[in-house]
Protein backbone atom coordinates (compact mmCIF):
# COMPACT_ATOMS: atom_id res chain seq x y z
CA UNK A 1 0.00 0.00 0.00
CA UNK A 2 1.36 3.34 -1.17
CA UNK A 3 -0.44 6.83 0.52
CA UNK A 4 0.27 10.20 -1.01
CA UNK A 5 -0.60 13.56 0.52
CA UNK A 6 -0.52 15.98 -1.43
CA UNK A 7 -0.05 19.25 0.23
CA UNK A 8 2.12 19.59 3.56
CA UNK A 9 0.08 22.41 5.77
CA UNK A 10 -1.78 22.09 8.16
CA UNK A 11 -4.13 19.48 6.85
CA UNK A 12 -1.88 17.51 4.91
CA UNK A 13 0.94 17.25 7.44
CA UNK A 14 -1.12 16.47 10.30
CA UNK A 15 -3.06 13.86 8.29
CA UNK A 16 0.10 12.49 7.12
CA UNK A 17 2.08 11.88 10.84
CA UNK A 18 -1.57 10.39 11.77
CA UNK A 19 -1.00 7.66 8.85
CA UNK A 20 2.07 7.09 9.48
CA UNK A 21 1.42 6.16 13.05
CA UNK A 22 -1.43 3.75 11.91
CA UNK A 23 0.84 1.80 9.84
CA UNK A 24 -1.32 1.69 7.11
CA UNK A 25 1.18 2.22 4.25
CA UNK A 26 4.56 0.70 4.04
CA UNK A 27 4.92 4.04 1.68
CA UNK A 28 4.00 7.50 2.54
CA UNK A 29 4.57 10.43 0.55
CA UNK A 30 4.05 13.86 1.28
CA UNK A 31 4.55 16.63 -1.63
CA UNK A 32 3.91 20.21 -1.41
CA UNK A 33 4.92 22.89 -4.17
CA UNK A 34 7.30 24.77 -1.65
CA UNK A 35 11.06 23.40 -1.40
CA UNK A 36 11.90 22.25 1.66
CA UNK A 37 8.64 21.57 3.62
CA UNK A 38 7.67 18.36 2.58
CA UNK A 39 11.36 17.12 3.04
CA UNK A 40 11.92 18.60 6.49
CA UNK A 41 8.48 17.73 7.74
CA UNK A 42 8.30 14.04 6.44
CA UNK A 43 11.97 13.40 7.75
CA UNK A 44 10.69 14.87 11.10
CA UNK A 45 8.06 12.20 11.22
CA UNK A 46 10.30 9.75 9.89
CA UNK A 47 12.23 10.13 12.68
CA UNK A 48 9.55 9.56 15.03
CA UNK A 49 9.61 5.92 13.84
CA UNK A 50 12.13 4.79 16.76
CA UNK A 51 10.05 6.16 19.78
CA UNK A 52 6.12 5.73 18.04
CA UNK A 53 7.55 2.52 16.43
CA UNK A 54 6.66 2.49 13.13
CA UNK A 55 8.50 1.48 10.14
CA UNK A 56 6.45 3.66 7.29
CA UNK A 57 9.01 5.58 4.87
CA UNK A 58 7.70 8.74 4.98
CA UNK A 59 9.29 10.62 1.78
CA UNK A 60 8.65 14.80 1.47
CA UNK A 61 9.60 15.84 -2.50
CA UNK A 62 8.43 18.33 -4.62
CA UNK A 63 8.82 16.10 -7.31
CA UNK A 64 5.16 13.74 -8.82
CA UNK A 65 7.68 11.07 -9.80
CA UNK A 66 7.82 9.99 -6.39
CA UNK A 67 4.38 9.33 -6.34
CA UNK A 68 4.13 6.94 -8.89
CA UNK A 69 1.52 3.94 -7.90
CA UNK A 70 0.05 5.43 -5.51
CA UNK A 71 -2.88 3.40 -4.18
CA UNK A 72 -4.63 6.74 -2.26
CA UNK A 73 -4.34 10.21 -2.51
CA UNK A 74 -5.07 12.62 -0.48
CA UNK A 75 -5.39 16.16 -1.50
CA UNK A 76 -5.00 18.92 0.50
CA UNK A 77 -3.20 21.74 -1.54
CA UNK A 78 -4.54 24.94 -1.64
CA UNK A 79 -4.52 28.71 -0.95
CA UNK A 80 -6.62 30.53 1.98
CA UNK A 81 -8.16 33.27 1.00
CA UNK A 82 -5.92 36.73 0.74
CA UNK A 83 -7.32 40.33 1.17
CA UNK A 84 -9.11 41.96 -1.56
CA UNK A 85 -9.79 38.32 -3.21
CA UNK A 86 -13.16 37.61 -3.74
CA UNK A 87 -14.80 34.38 -3.11
CA UNK A 88 -14.69 33.63 -6.77
CA UNK A 89 -11.28 34.48 -7.86
CA UNK A 90 -10.23 32.04 -4.87
CA UNK A 91 -12.57 29.47 -6.39
CA UNK A 92 -10.67 29.59 -9.80
CA UNK A 93 -7.30 30.08 -7.96
CA UNK A 94 -8.22 26.31 -5.93
CA UNK A 95 -9.86 24.88 -8.99
CA UNK A 96 -6.76 25.56 -10.82
CA UNK A 97 -4.21 24.13 -8.19
CA UNK A 98 -6.30 21.22 -7.62
CA UNK A 99 -6.56 20.38 -11.66
CA UNK A 100 -2.87 20.94 -11.93
CA UNK A 101 -2.32 18.44 -8.94
CA UNK A 102 -4.94 15.98 -10.03
CA UNK A 103 -3.17 16.22 -13.74
CA UNK A 104 0.15 15.14 -11.62
CA UNK A 105 -1.22 12.46 -10.13
CA UNK A 106 -2.36 10.51 -13.22
CA UNK A 107 0.77 10.87 -15.03
CA UNK A 108 2.41 8.72 -12.38
CA UNK A 109 -0.63 6.35 -10.75
CA UNK A 110 -3.03 4.46 -13.16
CA UNK A 111 -6.19 3.84 -10.81
CA UNK A 112 -5.74 5.78 -6.97
CA UNK A 113 -8.45 6.51 -4.72
CA UNK A 114 -8.48 10.24 -4.30
CA UNK A 115 -9.55 12.09 -1.37
CA UNK A 116 -10.19 15.56 -1.89
CA UNK A 117 -9.90 17.58 1.19
CA UNK A 118 -9.18 21.32 -0.54
CA UNK A 119 -11.89 23.74 -0.48
CA UNK A 120 -15.00 24.92 -1.42
CA UNK A 121 -14.92 21.24 -0.58
CA UNK A 122 -17.32 19.83 -3.18
CA UNK A 123 -16.74 22.22 -6.09
CA UNK A 124 -12.90 20.88 -5.76
CA UNK A 125 -13.96 17.41 -5.59
CA UNK A 126 -16.22 17.80 -9.09
CA UNK A 127 -12.86 19.31 -10.51
CA UNK A 128 -10.71 16.14 -9.24
CA UNK A 129 -12.89 13.78 -10.39
CA UNK A 130 -13.49 15.70 -14.36
CA UNK A 131 -9.31 15.99 -14.45
CA UNK A 132 -8.57 12.31 -13.68
CA UNK A 133 -11.32 10.52 -15.63
CA UNK A 134 -11.43 8.01 -12.77
CA UNK A 135 -14.83 6.58 -12.13
CA UNK A 136 -16.27 8.12 -9.67
CA UNK A 137 -16.72 5.72 -6.82
CA UNK A 138 -12.92 6.63 -6.96
CA UNK A 139 -12.80 10.60 -6.10
CA UNK A 140 -14.45 11.30 -2.80
CA UNK A 141 -14.54 14.38 -0.89
CA UNK A 142 -13.96 15.28 2.82
CA UNK A 143 -16.64 16.98 4.58
CA UNK A 144 -19.22 15.67 6.39
CA UNK A 145 -16.96 13.38 8.21
CA UNK A 146 -16.03 16.44 10.38
CA UNK A 147 -19.05 17.63 10.49
CA UNK A 148 -20.60 14.92 12.03
CA UNK A 149 -17.76 14.66 14.17
CA UNK A 150 -18.14 18.10 15.29
CA UNK A 151 -22.05 17.47 15.87
CA UNK A 152 -20.73 14.53 17.89
CA UNK A 153 -18.52 16.30 19.52
CA UNK A 154 -20.78 18.87 20.80
CA UNK A 155 -23.62 16.24 21.64
CA UNK A 156 -21.49 14.52 23.82
CA UNK A 157 -20.06 17.19 25.53
CA UNK A 158 -23.70 18.99 26.43
CA UNK A 159 -24.66 15.44 27.70
CA UNK A 160 -21.62 14.50 29.32
CA UNK A 161 -21.57 11.30 27.63
CA UNK A 162 -18.94 9.39 25.65
CA UNK A 163 -18.39 10.32 22.04
CA UNK A 164 -18.22 6.49 21.00
CA UNK A 165 -22.28 6.45 22.02
CA UNK A 166 -22.70 9.41 19.31
CA UNK A 167 -24.22 9.40 16.33
CA UNK A 168 -24.83 12.13 14.02
CA UNK A 169 -25.96 12.38 10.25
CA UNK A 170 -24.53 15.49 8.50
CA UNK A 171 -25.74 16.06 4.87
CA UNK A 172 -25.30 18.35 2.39
CA UNK A 173 -22.61 20.41 1.67
CA UNK A 174 -19.83 22.22 3.52
CA UNK A 175 -20.52 25.03 5.67
CA UNK A 176 -23.50 26.88 4.95
CA UNK A 177 -25.50 24.89 3.23
CA UNK A 178 -24.52 21.77 5.54
CA UNK A 179 -27.73 19.41 6.35
CA UNK A 180 -27.62 18.04 9.94
CA UNK A 181 -30.38 15.70 9.89
CA UNK A 182 -31.48 15.66 13.64
CA UNK A 183 -34.01 12.64 13.49
CA UNK A 184 -30.95 10.53 12.57
CA UNK A 185 -28.53 11.86 15.35
CA UNK A 186 -28.72 8.88 18.25
CA UNK A 187 -26.90 8.52 21.83
CA UNK A 188 -26.40 4.63 22.07
CA UNK A 189 -29.48 4.47 19.70
CA UNK A 190 -31.72 6.91 21.60
CA UNK A 191 -32.80 9.92 19.34
CA UNK A 192 -31.17 13.02 20.85
CA UNK A 193 -34.69 15.01 20.32
CA UNK A 194 -35.65 12.79 24.01
CA UNK A 195 -32.73 13.72 25.27
CA UNK A 196 -31.95 17.34 24.54
CA UNK A 197 -34.58 19.86 24.12
CA UNK A 198 -35.75 21.22 20.75
CA UNK A 199 -34.13 24.64 21.40
CA UNK A 200 -30.79 23.60 22.25
CA UNK A 201 -30.46 21.24 19.69
CA UNK A 202 -31.26 24.02 17.57
CA UNK A 203 -28.24 25.91 18.94
CA UNK A 204 -25.80 22.79 18.54
CA UNK A 205 -27.14 22.43 15.33
CA UNK A 206 -26.07 26.40 14.51
CA UNK A 207 -22.59 25.75 16.39
CA UNK A 208 -22.11 22.80 14.19
CA UNK A 209 -22.74 24.80 11.01
CA UNK A 210 -20.24 27.19 12.18
CA UNK A 211 -17.81 24.89 13.61
CA UNK A 212 -15.26 26.20 10.79
CA UNK A 213 -15.42 29.50 12.10
CA UNK A 214 -15.44 29.41 15.41
CA UNK A 215 -12.20 27.93 15.26
CA UNK A 216 -10.78 30.58 12.48
CA UNK A 217 -11.65 33.10 15.07
CA UNK A 218 -9.62 31.59 17.51
CA UNK A 219 -6.71 31.19 15.26
CA UNK A 220 -7.11 34.64 13.92
CA UNK A 221 -4.58 32.63 11.22
CA UNK A 222 -5.02 29.38 9.45
CA UNK A 223 -8.07 27.38 9.93
CA UNK A 224 -8.77 23.96 11.96
CA UNK A 225 -6.34 20.77 10.92
CA UNK A 226 -6.68 18.18 13.88
CA UNK A 227 -10.52 16.87 13.52
CA UNK A 228 -10.05 17.61 9.79
CA UNK A 229 -6.80 15.79 9.46
CA UNK A 230 -8.62 13.21 11.62
CA UNK A 231 -11.33 12.61 9.60
CA UNK A 232 -9.96 12.40 6.30
CA UNK A 233 -7.84 9.65 7.81
CA UNK A 234 -10.90 8.28 9.09
CA UNK A 235 -12.08 7.70 5.12
CA UNK A 236 -8.31 6.64 4.21
CA UNK A 237 -8.77 3.89 6.92
CA UNK A 238 -12.18 2.47 5.60
CA UNK A 239 -10.53 1.98 2.19
CA UNK A 240 -7.56 0.40 3.69
CA UNK A 241 -8.70 -2.34 6.00
CA UNK A 242 -12.22 -2.34 3.71
CA UNK A 243 -14.06 -1.68 6.53
CA UNK A 244 -17.51 -1.14 4.64
CA UNK A 245 -17.56 1.88 7.24
CA UNK A 246 -20.23 3.82 6.65
CA UNK A 247 -19.59 7.82 6.22
CA UNK A 248 -21.58 10.80 4.90
CA UNK A 249 -18.91 11.78 1.99
CA UNK A 250 -19.13 13.78 -1.03
CA UNK A 251 -19.87 11.62 -3.69
CA UNK A 252 -21.32 12.11 -7.35
CA UNK A 253 -25.47 11.36 -6.86
CA UNK A 254 -27.10 9.34 -9.73
CA UNK A 255 -30.63 10.33 -9.32
CA UNK A 256 -30.67 9.82 -5.35
CA UNK A 257 -32.17 12.26 -3.82
CA UNK A 258 -33.66 13.48 -7.12
CA UNK A 259 -29.97 15.37 -8.17
CA UNK A 260 -27.54 13.65 -10.92
CA UNK A 261 -24.24 14.52 -11.31
CA UNK A 262 -23.58 16.24 -8.69
CA UNK A 263 -20.82 16.04 -5.84
CA UNK A 264 -23.12 15.92 -2.39
CA UNK A 265 -22.38 14.64 0.67
CA UNK A 266 -24.45 12.18 1.46
CA UNK A 267 -23.91 8.46 3.72
CA UNK A 268 -22.09 6.25 1.56
CA UNK A 269 -20.32 2.89 2.15
CA UNK A 270 -16.51 2.84 2.00
CA UNK A 271 -14.80 -0.15 1.11
CA UNK A 272 -11.18 -0.84 -0.65
CA UNK A 273 -13.08 -0.15 -4.18
CA UNK A 274 -13.97 3.28 -3.04
CA UNK A 275 -17.35 4.37 -2.61
CA UNK A 276 -19.36 0.82 -2.30
CA UNK A 277 -22.54 2.12 -2.07
CA UNK A 278 -24.33 4.79 -1.64
CA UNK A 279 -27.74 5.11 0.70
CA UNK A 280 -30.76 7.11 -0.14
CA UNK A 281 -32.43 7.54 3.10
CA UNK A 282 -35.87 8.89 4.25
CA UNK A 283 -35.34 12.71 4.74
CA UNK A 284 -38.24 15.16 5.61
CA UNK A 285 -39.12 16.91 2.24
CA UNK A 286 -37.47 20.21 3.72
CA UNK A 287 -34.19 18.29 4.09
CA UNK A 288 -34.52 16.90 0.60
CA UNK A 289 -35.29 20.69 -0.44
CA UNK A 290 -32.00 21.46 1.61
CA UNK A 291 -29.76 19.07 -0.37
CA UNK A 292 -31.03 19.81 -3.59
CA UNK A 293 -30.31 23.63 -2.53
CA UNK A 294 -27.08 22.87 -1.47
CA UNK A 295 -26.30 20.85 -5.05
CA UNK A 296 -27.56 23.47 -7.22
CA UNK A 297 -25.07 25.88 -5.55
CA UNK A 298 -22.28 23.31 -6.16
CA UNK A 299 -23.84 23.34 -10.07
CA UNK A 300 -23.74 26.56 -10.20
CA UNK A 301 -20.27 27.38 -8.94
CA UNK A 302 -19.19 23.94 -11.47
CA UNK A 303 -20.74 25.84 -14.10
CA UNK A 304 -18.26 28.78 -13.36
CA UNK A 305 -15.17 26.61 -13.60
CA UNK A 306 -16.43 24.71 -17.16
CA UNK A 307 -13.93 26.94 -18.80
CA UNK A 308 -10.73 25.68 -17.40
CA UNK A 309 -11.51 22.87 -19.48
CA UNK A 310 -12.22 23.86 -22.14
O1 LIG B 1 -13.70 19.86 5.72
C1 LIG B 1 -12.89 20.19 4.90
N1 LIG B 1 -12.95 19.69 3.68
C2 LIG B 1 -11.82 21.15 5.21
C3 LIG B 1 -11.14 21.78 4.11
C4 LIG B 1 -11.39 21.34 6.54
C5 LIG B 1 -10.25 22.06 6.79
C6 LIG B 1 -9.44 22.65 5.74
N2 LIG B 1 -10.08 22.63 4.47
C7 LIG B 1 -9.31 23.07 3.29
O2 LIG B 1 -8.19 22.21 3.10
C8 LIG B 1 -8.70 24.46 3.39
O3 LIG B 1 -9.66 25.44 3.11
C9 LIG B 1 -7.65 24.36 2.30
O4 LIG B 1 -8.23 24.51 1.02
C10 LIG B 1 -7.14 22.93 2.43
C11 LIG B 1 -5.84 22.79 3.20
O5 LIG B 1 -5.93 23.41 4.43
P1 LIG B 1 -4.63 23.69 5.32
O6 LIG B 1 -5.05 24.26 6.61
O7 LIG B 1 -3.74 22.49 5.31
O8 LIG B 1 -3.92 24.82 4.44
P2 LIG B 1 -2.38 25.22 4.40
O9 LIG B 1 -1.74 24.96 5.73
O10 LIG B 1 -2.32 26.56 3.78
O11 LIG B 1 -1.73 24.14 3.38
C12 LIG B 1 -1.99 24.12 2.02
C13 LIG B 1 -0.73 23.63 1.35
C14 LIG B 1 0.46 24.59 1.49
O12 LIG B 1 1.56 23.91 2.08
C15 LIG B 1 0.76 25.01 0.06
O13 LIG B 1 2.13 25.22 -0.20
C16 LIG B 1 0.24 23.81 -0.72
O14 LIG B 1 -0.97 23.47 -0.06
N3 LIG B 1 0.00 24.08 -2.12
C17 LIG B 1 0.30 23.17 -3.10
N4 LIG B 1 0.80 21.93 -3.01
C18 LIG B 1 1.00 21.28 -4.18
N5 LIG B 1 0.71 21.82 -5.38
C19 LIG B 1 0.20 23.06 -5.49
N6 LIG B 1 -0.08 23.57 -6.70
C20 LIG B 1 -0.03 23.79 -4.31
N7 LIG B 1 -0.50 25.04 -4.06
C21 LIG B 1 -0.48 25.20 -2.72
Amino acid sequence: MKITVIGAGNVGATAAFRLAEKQFAKELVLLDVVEGIPQGKGLDMYETGPVGLFDTRIKGSNDYADTADSDIVIITAGLPRKPGMTREDLLMKNAGIVKEVTENIMKHSKNPIIVVVSNPLDIMTWVAWKQSGLPKERVIGMAGVLDAARFRSFIAMELDVSMQDVNACVLGGHGDAMVPVVQYTTVAGIPISDLIPADRIAELVERTRNGGAEIVNYLKQGSAFYAPAASAVEMVEAIVLDRKRVLPCAVSLDGQYGIDGTFVGVPVKLGKNGVEQVYEIKLAASDIEALQKSAAIVDENCDLLKSIFA
